[in-house]
């Protein structure tokens, strides 16, 4: 065969919730993507990486766009934007089983200023009776001209491989950007402070805001299988510090158990996890605040 290996760059844009994470997951098979039922778990740009023997997708995960309300929200908008622009394509995702809402719609007009073509994702199709799908289609249809629509359900892995095998060929002949068996380009810090805000975020409901920062202060190998891993948690009030460290610190006993596993599955390495909380006011409105716990531009 002397077919090029090709290559590019694939957004996925979408509300919080409509899945994007979960499909990400589903296409590369590893946690990287943090997955919670709360909006806006994913704030930084994650990659994930697809690579078969015809080429390779390096896939942009946005954080979301949405009006933003402050200076987080500002960052996370122009995160997507450029994620858009250095792409080949644009997968715009949306939730089957909800009607098209006002997120869906800043979304499509930011969409329509970009001239990245863009994929229309119907997901969670799992949720909706098959006569309804018709209806869904013709009604995004009337607010965009996108270039292929397709119906999936992440969750369940349908239709996803067959959305894979659609877009591969479409890359254009190109250098593969990652290794094969990478399937991540962001440092392990990251991961393992995602994976502890998602902890925080899962078990205090609706009890701790988004605002909630988690920064890994020390990464140190005590010897061959075990790492010792020092984080804290930054909340806005000295309130949100009490929950997160709950009763007799019964809840930061528990993000610390289960993140601690996430982080031992993900590297192989038996960890020793430390938390700390700290209390830091309205640290989404500093921008010094926003560099130091990572989110730069
Ligand atoms: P994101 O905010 O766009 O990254 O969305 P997530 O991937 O975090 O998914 C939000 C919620 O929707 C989670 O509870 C997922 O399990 C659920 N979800 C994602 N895809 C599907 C799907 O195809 N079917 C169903 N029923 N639920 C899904
Ligand atoms: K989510
Ligand atoms: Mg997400």
């Amino acid at each position: 065969m002397s077919e090029e290996f090709k290559s590019g760059f694939i957004a996925l844009v979408g509300r919080p919730n409509v899945g994007k994470s979960t499909l990400l997951n589903q296409m590369i098979g590893e946690k990287i993507a943090i997955m919670s039922p709360k909006a806006q778990t994913t704030r930084n740009k994650i990659q994930g990486i697809y690579t078969t023997d015809e080429g390779q997708i390096v896939f942009l995960d946005t954080p979301g766009i949405h009006k933003p309300q402050n200076s987080l929200g500002d960052y996370m908008v122009k995160t997507a934007m450029s994620a858009i622009r250095e792409s080949d394509m644009v997968w715009m995702l949306v939730d089957a089983s909800q009607e098209r809402g006002r997120g869906d719609n800043f979304i499509i007009e930011r969409l329509k200023e970009s001239k990245t073509p863009v994929y229309l994702i119907i997901n969670k199709i799992d949720l909706v009776k098959p006569e309804d799908l018709l209806a869904i289609i013709a009604d995004y249809q009337t607010q965009m001209n996108f270039a292929e629509i397709f119906p999936i359900s992440a969750r369940q892995d349908d239709g996803v491989q067959e959305l894979l095998d659609f877009a591969m060929p479409k890359m254009e002949a190109g250098p593969q950007y990652y290794p094969a068996d990478q399937i991540t380009d962001h440092p392990e810090r990251f991961i393992m402070a995602e994976l502890i805000r998602e902890k925080v975020l899962q078990l205090t409901r609706q009890e701790v805001p988004h605002s909630v920062a988690v920064v890994i202060d020390k990464i140190e190998r005590q010897d061959e299988q075990h790492l010792h891993v020092q984080a804290t948690i930054v909340v806005e009030r000295p309130s949100q510090k009490n929950i997160v460290i709950g009763k007799q610190g019964s809840m930061i006993k528990e993000i610390g158990t289960r993140a601690r596993r996430d982080i031992e599955r993900l590297l192989g390495d038996k960890v020793f996890l430390e938390t700390w909380v700290k209390v830091e006011e309205r640290w989404r409105d500093k921008p010094q605040a926003l560099q130091s716990y990572g989110y730069k531009e």
